[in-house]
């Protein structure tokens, strides 16, 4: 069975407390339980992670090589500020998808610009939990 790793970055722990109008009311934890609902109809397997520290992300990107098959990251604000967490991506020799729930070009400007899509086969934002469910349906089509 193929492995995805689902990776959020920080604040994403905050989900459903505040700014619903932006992110939705989904908590993390409703999102992580329709994220194993959906792999387990596509018959693959899945872990889910949560940080709020930039070193700790770096590091699960880099354990992910030979553990999984694929990477989904929000990477939420490191999208805009991080080379390390690009340059782990760039290295995990898997398939990667970027998610955001909002729609990030229709934001701030300083939010328009991810470092990490560098990195990415694709990009999905603006659908909210949805989102991460088209990334799942994304990586099982990679897969066939
Ligand atoms: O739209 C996304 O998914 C983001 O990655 C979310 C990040 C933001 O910095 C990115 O620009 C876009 C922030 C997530 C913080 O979410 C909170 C939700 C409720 C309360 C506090 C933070």
């Amino acid at each position: 069975m193929r492995r995805i790793f689902v990776i959020n970055g920080p604040n994403l722990n905050m989900l459903g407390t505040r700014q619903p109008e932006i992110y939705g009311r989904d908590t993390l934890a409703s999102i992580e339980s329709d994220c194993r609902t959906k792999a387990a109809e596509l018959k693959l397997e899945i872990a889910f992670f949560q940080s709020n520290h930039e070193g700790e992300i770096v590091t699960a990107i880099q354990q992910a090589r030979g553990n999984f098959d694929a990477i989904i990251i929000n990477p939420a604000a490191y999208s805009h500020t991080s080379v390390a967490i690009l340059d782990a991506l760039l290295a995990c020799d898997m398939p990667v998808v970027e998610v955001h729930l909002s729609n990030i070009h229709r934001r701030d400007e300083f939010r328009r610009f991810s470092y990490v899509s560098k990195a990415a086969d694709g990009v999905i934002c603006g659908f909210g939990k949805q989102g991460y469910l088209l990334a799942i349906e994304a990586v099982a089509s990679f897969f066939k």
